[in-house]
Parts: structure tokens; sequence; C-alpha cells
């Protein structure tokens, strides 16, 4: 790794804090380049830490230091130790039993393009604090196991100054409950409210508001439909009540990540608060409704309890992605949400466990605390909490969240404090469960099935593979959930559940008439990949009879796997028992829409890739496309006589509506337009549909079609100029061209779409928009033998860094498969992956993540 002066942190060297602080008091003069922060701060002695007298160490990074004073006697400057991440005041100016802290500091808002801290958007002032942001604002405890209560005012320009907890006036908050810094939020802006009210389950009224830029007010809506949702939902799912007199949302346009769960102030990403049917599509509202409801759940699970040190970041993010899982699925379509997010978790947390930034659920160090909101953390964090409540049961599990509310509320708490919880509540061990935080590494599951008089004996094998810096795993607890099913496809036996803990252990299932064909893992009980071996007529019968959704799903997800591998690496045809499979799933009208469009999508090119890579083989990105293109191709053949009509059966009549069921017909019709197409050589039926379309859904899908089919270029214009005002559906224009363009030109239009006016590539959704739409969604394009899609890929990295660190370091994750591919790939990438690494005054998110991505 490139040599770095940014030091290593790591859990075994977690100590309380000499001090704790009971208030904070903060009063800002806000200015664009001069905002003012005089701070008052109660600190009393921490009587474990018994090692004093303690010097005061306070987190400060680029304030100005104006004056300071304890216990109201101004300190010298001699007496106060600045450093870049810092001061220190010497144990001996420090009374050892508690005092008052008051500064006063001055910030360049303007100046701070890192999106972390306190900075500005469109002439707004936002902040954001996770994980160590508060530090940027005043000098204080910027560490989570730190929870005060503040009181804030505001003094600035604009007419609207918001902060947490309940209003004392214009400008004036004051929030009652204790909260560790990364939770402070502040927002001040020439800003309009949606308002609505919630009266909470013991009859208390909660005003809401979702504040936004004027002219935005008509989309918020769905958001706040959503959350009142989420909020009843909460209510009746886990007994939790909301806490303050009002709960607000922020929109905000420069954000790096999704949201923030700031205490009673959440901040959002625009795009996941403003929606109208002519400007989001389907997946928009479904990605709104998801993350509305995961902001609000963890005013419990996370803010309310939170996070000792931020090694136990998978404790609130885990099971506050188990609880939106669990909430989008009741609101729509278990079976779908399921599909969906095993798709995701594969996506992006296999794929992450599978290289060199494979991490612990609960990793042991870090550099830069924010490349560590990964998919581990959050996805493989929810599959965990998942499988716990397969193992203890729905009821013991509501048992133990109850316990972990009353035992825990106000605390910052560790795994250990989750685990014990459900070991009191339900009675059972779970010392081995807790590997599960502890090793990295997606288990390997085999099993062989023998057959002997009435009995079936199921064996199976665990392997948990290397990954950086862990070998010699032990065995971990593995759910499986099999049925068993008789060759008329009626369940031969009842479901079970093998609870896997060995590297080899065998089941017996008495009782059977025959041997049944076996559906393992239904519902994904586990966050593993099971290898089976298992012929294609057996997928295809799982694919009809399996009483199991996702099981039914994974059989055809399976065989078009088999199928594309040999095609891609065997040049074979295409099998046509699989498409008339999948015809037969298409036109099954008693199967849910979105279901069947879930079963005729294909298996991602990154997942052929990964999938190739994990059997032994190097992936050719150039044939796995043509892989796909074709057996597309030979689904549309066996399905031509078919598809006009279910096309014209889909089609949604009524005014446009979001919810689950019209979404699926939509998302089923876009599935077959894309099949019509491959007959049509004029995309009429897209063509069509662009001109017709009266929601974004089918505008873009339509688009998204005449583009791959190379017939995008006027549609393309209409689309702009339809829509060159409005910022969330031009980021779209940007993704559609780059993602859905041919792979030999993917390069130059990303490379032009660069110069375009629009390309505003300061703002993230706008960067990722076409930045990563190439790297991410178009990889035939990205790993073009000659190099240059990395090359243009790392250029912009290189450009962004400076600027916001944070997403440069994310978005190098597009690099992190570099080893799956051959010699002369590895070493177009690895070239480009030095020459970033090797850049003086690298950020040291950008190089922790490039260092580790290199392995050096
Ligand atoms: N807790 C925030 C993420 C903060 C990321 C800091 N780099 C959003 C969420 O998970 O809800
Ligand atoms: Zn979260």
């Amino acid at each position: 790794m490139k040599p770095t002066q940014a030091p290593t942190i790591r859990l075994s060297d977690y100590t309380q804090p000499p001090f704790w602080i009971k208030t904070v008091d903060l009063h800002f003069t806000l200015h664009p380049t001069a905002t003012r922060v005089r701070s008052t701060i109660e600190f009393t002695a921490n009587s474990d830490r018994t090692d004093g007298p303690h010097d005061l160490r306070l987190h400060g990074q680029d304030l100005k230091l104006i004056s300071a004073a304890l216990n109201g006697t101004a300190l010298k400057s001699d007496e106060i130790l600045l450093d870049a991440e810092g001061l220190t005041i010497p144990a001996d100016l420090v009374p050892q039993d508690g005092f008052t802290w008051t500064a006063e500091v001055e910030i360049n808002p303007e100046a701070n393009t890192s999106l972390n801290g306190l900075y500005m958007s469109n002439g707004m002032y936002c902040t954001q604090c996770e994980a160590e942001g508060f530090r940027k604002i005043t000098y204080s405890y910027d560490r989570p196991d730190v929870m005060a209560i503040y009181t804030v005012s505001i003094d600035g320009d604009s007419p609207v100054l918001l902060s947490n907890g309940n209003k004392q006036g214009h400008g004036k908050w004051h929030d009652p409950h204790p909260k560790p810094a990364y939770l402070f939020a502040l927002v001040a802006g020439d800003l309009v409210a949606h308002t609505d009210s919630f009266t909470t389950m013991s009859g208390r009224e909660v005003a809401l508001e979702i504040w936004v830029r004027p002219g935005d007010e008509d989309k918020c809506a769905y958001a706040m439909d959503a959350l009142k949702r989420s909020m009843r939902w909460d209510e009746v799912e886990y007994g939790r009540e909301y806490d303050l007199d009002l709960f607000m949302i922020v929109a905000v346009d420069d954000f790096n990540m999704g949201a923030m769960e700031n205490k009673g102030l959440n901040i959002f990403n625009s795009k996941y608060v403003l929606a109208s049917p002519q400007t989001a599509t389907d997946r928009d509202y479904e990605l709104i409704e998801g993350i509305i409801a995961h902001e609000y759940f963890h005013n419990w699970t996370g803010n309310r309890i939170t996070c000792r040190d931020w090694f136990q970041l998978c404790l609130k993010e885990g099971l506050t992605v188990f609880r939106d899982q669990q909430f989008s699925g009741d609101e729509r379509s278990h079976a779908v949400n399921r599909i969906e997010n095993v798709l995701q978790l594969r996506a992006r947390q296999f794929r992450e466990d599978a290289g060199p930034l494979a991490h612990p659920l609960r990793p042991e160090e870090y550099i830069e605390i924010n490349n560590f909101y990964t998919a581990t953390v959050y996805e493989k964090g929810a599959e965990v909490i998942g499988m716990l409540r397969t193992l203890v049961g729905a009821e013991n599990y509501r048992k133990a969240l109850d316990l972990y509310f009353e035992r825990h509320d106000n605390q910052a708490c560790t795994i250990e404090h989750w685990i014990k919880v459900f070991e009191d509540a339900c009675d059972t061990d779970l010392s081995q469960f807790a590997l599960w935080y502890a090793q990295a590494g997606t288990p390997k599951i085999g099993v062989t099935e023998r057959f002997e008089g009435d009995t079936l004996t199921l064996t199976f094998t665990q392997t948990n593979p290397d990954t950086p810096g862990q070998t010699d795993k032990k065995p971990q607890v593995v759910p499986i959930r099999t049925g068993f099913l008789g060759a008329d496809g009626s369940e031969a036996a009842p479901e079970q559940l093998l609870t896997l803990t060995d590297n080899e252990q065998s089941f017996e299932i008495n009782g059977l008439s025959a041997h049944p064909t076996v559906s393992y893992l239904r519902g994904f009980s586990a966050p593993v990949i099971l290898n089976r071996t298992v012929d294609n007529a057996t997928r295809a019968f799982l694919l009809t009879h399996d009483t199991d959704p996702f099981n039914q799903w994974e059989a055809g997800r399976d065989y078009a796997m088999s199928l594309l591998t040999d095609m891609a690496t065997k040049g074979t045809n295409p099998d046509a028992a699989f498409t008339a499979a999948m015809l037969a799933v298409a036109t099954n009208d008693a199967l849910d829409p979105a279901f069947r469009a879930l079963v005729l999508s294909l298996p991602s090119e990154d997942a052929l890739a990964q999938s190739l890579f994990d059997a032994g083989q190097t992936p050719d990105p150039d044939a796995i496309h043509t892989a796909r293109k074709s057996l597309a191709k030979a689904m549309a053949d066996t399905m031509a006589d078919d598809l006009p009509n279910l096309y014209a059966s889909l089609a949604v009549s009524g005014p446009y509506t979001p919810d689950a069921t019209d979404a699926g017909k939509r998302s089923l019709r876009a599935a077959v337009l894309s099949l019509i197409s491959k007959h049509e050589p004029d995309c009429a039926t897209a063509r069509a549909q662009f001109a017709a379309a009266d929601n974004m859904t089918e505008q873009l899908s339509a688009l998204s079609t005449l583009i791959s089919n190379g017939q995008g270029a006027e549609a393309t214009a209409t689309f702009y100029d339809q829509w060159k005002a409005d910022r969330l559906v031009i980021d779209k224009w940007f993704t559609v061209q780059v993602s859905a363009a041919p792979p030999d030109t993917a390069v130059d239009v990303a490379k032009t779409l660069t110069q375009h006016p629009d390309f505003d590539w300061k703002n993230p959704n706008r960067y990722r928009s076409l930045i990563a739409g190439f790297a991410m969604m178009n990889p035939a394009g990205f790993h073009r033998k000659d190099g240059r899609g990395y090359e243009f890929f790392a250029d912009w990295l290189i450009k962004l860094d400076p600027v916001n660190p944070q997403t440069t370091a994310r978005m190098c994750g597009g690099f992190e498969t570099w080893r799956r591919y051959d010699a002369s790939r590895q070493g177009l990438m690895r070239k480009q992956l030095a020459r970033i690494a090797a850049l003086p005054n690298l950020s040291k998110d950008t190089a922790e993540i490039t260092g580790k991505i290199l392995g050096d």
C-alpha cells in the first residue's frame, strides 16, 4: 500500500473516554464562507476511568479556533495544542471532576466539497455528520459512545432554520433525547414544507414536515404516505412509538449517499424523496418507500440504541435493513421482495465477499470508517438477523427485540449486547452463531443425496473460504429450509429446517415412498453459495412445481446460468426446453406478473462472470455479453407468437399508481417489449410506447430498448428536450445512454457525455449517473480489450478524489473484480489502480481502498 500518514484504528484498542458529556449548546451565525459556531459543552468525570489525570483531547478538523475557555476562564494560545485532527489541553489545566468548555470557531461551508460536515447545496446549508463529520463543525468528542442532550440556536438570513428535536422558536431547537454527535443536523435555506400529521399509538399528535426547494412541493405526497405507513408499521410490528413532537425530512440535491437518520431531522438525497408519475419510475417509488422506512426505523435501531464504536456499525445497519425489508415485504409482495433482495445481495455483497475488499461483518480495523458502509455491513448484516429469526422463531424474535429495547434504551451497544439479549430471551447458546460477525467470506455448501428403503439421507459439506487476513475458518451455523417434492409436484414430506453446524453433516428424512425432488434453501434461508449437482430436467421440474416461490425462481435462474455458462465457454446453442419453460412462465396468468418478470430476466453479465470465476474459469466479457444476447433472442423466437398478445394484455388502464400490482404488470411488459424488439428491425413497438407513455417507467423502458437496439438517437434527443429542467430525470438520461449503449461504443458515448453542459460532475448523483452507469452497468463496454474503459474510469476517479474522497473511494469498487479476468485485462486494470494509488495527496479514503484492491 502507498505510504500514508493515516493511522489504523483497531477494535481491540477501544477504551471509554476520560469524560462524558451531559449537554451541548450550540449557537450558529451562518455565513457561506465564514460561519461562526459558539459551543458550550458540559463535561463530567467518567468514574470508570481511574487511570487519570487526563488531558482533554477534542476532535476538530478544518476549524479556525477563535477562542476557548474552561469554566469561564479563557485559555491562552500556548495552553491549547492544536493539530490537524483536533486539540489537546494538558491534564494539569483540566478540572478532573468535570467542567464547562466554551469555544468559538469559524468554518467555511462553501469550500466544503466533501459533503461531510456543514456544507452548501444550491444555496442551502446542510450537514452530514455520520460517521465523523461533527468534528468539522466544532471541537468536541466525536464518537458514538458519548451521548448528550443538544440545544441549538441558529442566526442567518435563510427563512427556514432547522435542527434536531422540538422547536422552541424561530431557529431555536431542543432535543430532549441524548444522542451521539453523528446524529446532529442543521439545515437552513429557502425551503417549503409539505405537511401532515400522525397520531401515535398512545394518542400523541406528531407534526410531519417534508422540506424541499420551492417548486418541488408537489412531489412529496408519496414520501409522506410511506412515512406514515412506516410509523404505523413500527408500532404494530415492534411496539415502537415515535418520541418527539415533530418529524422532519429535508431533500437535498448534493448528497453522498441515500439518506441520513439525524434525530427528528432526516436528510435525504432528493432522489429518494421527490416523485411524480411522469418523472419517477416504479423502482424509484419502491426505493423511496424503502429508504423512508429505513431512516425512520433508525429512530429506535440506531438513535435510541446506538453503537459503542464504529466497529459495531452492523448493529444498527443490519438490523435496520432487516426491518425495512420486512416492511417492504408486508407492503408489497414477500416473494418478489425476497428475490429482489437476494439479487442485490449476490450482485453487491457476494461480489465484495469474493474479492479484495472482503471483511467481516464486524471489522477489526479500519483506516477510514466511511469505507465500511458496505454491502457486507448492510446486506449481509440483514441476512444474519433474518437467520437468527429463522432459528429462534418469530415469537422468540419479538421477545428478544422487546428485551433489547427495554434493556438498552439510551445506550451505546456492541454486538455482544445484541447476542446476549437473544441468549437471555430465548434461552439458547449463540456462541457459534456469533461467528457470522467475525468471519468474512460466503460459505460454500455442497450436498449429496442417498435414498434407501424409505429414508433419504442428505449429506452437506460446508467450506468457509479464505479471505484477506483470515484463513482456517470454523464451521458456521447455516439454517437450510428444505422441502421434498413428490413426482406430481406435491409436498412428499413436511418442510424441515436443517441446521448445519459442522463441516460435514448428514440428516435423515424417513417415511418417504420414493426419492423426492429436494428443494434446498427455501426463501434463501442463509447467505451461502449452494453447489448442487442437478440436471436441467430437475431444474425445469422445480421451476414448474416448487411451492416456495423463491426456489421456483431460483430454479429458472440456475437453469439460465448453466446454459449461459456453456454458451459463453463452449459456444453451445440455447436449449429449447429452457425457452419453452420460460414461455410457460411468461404466459401463466396464475403467477404474479412481477414474479414472471423476474423469472424472465436473465442473470446479469457480472453475475455470470463471478460464477465462471468461482468455477475456476476465466470469464470473457464479450463472450458473456454475446451469450446473453443470443439466449434472449432464442427466448424471443420461441415466444414470437405469444408476445404481442401478452404485451397488449399487460397494458395498465386508468391513471398511474405506483402500487405493486400495476408496477408488476409494467415490469413484465418491459421484459416482453425487450423480447419483441428482437424481431422488429425498426423497434416499432418501443417507438410507439415511447411516444404514448404517460409515466417515466414506460418512457424509460422504451428508451432503453431503443438505445440497446441502436435505434435511440431521436428518442434520446426528444427525452432531453422534454426533461432538461428536471435534474433527477436528466440523471436517468445520462445513465440510460451509457448503460444501454452497445459495448463497442459505450466508452465513446460516455466520453462525449462528459462534455455535455449538464454534466455537473461535482454533484454525486450526476457523477454516478454517468461514471458508475458506464463502469458498473455496461460490463462488456467497461472491460473492452484495449483498456480504454479502465482508463476513462480512472481519469474520473482521479478528478473527483480531491473534491469528494468519500464518493471516489466507493466508486473504486468498480475495479474490485480485477483478479477474475485474463492476464491482459488484469494488467490494464492494475496499471490504472497503480496510477491512482501513486497520486500525491491522495485521500486516505481512496488510498485505503486502492491499497486493498491491489493487495500490496
Ligand atoms: N447511516 C447513514 C449512512 C451514513 C454513511 C456515512 N458515510 C444512512 C443509513 O444507513 O441509513
Ligand atoms: Zn441505515
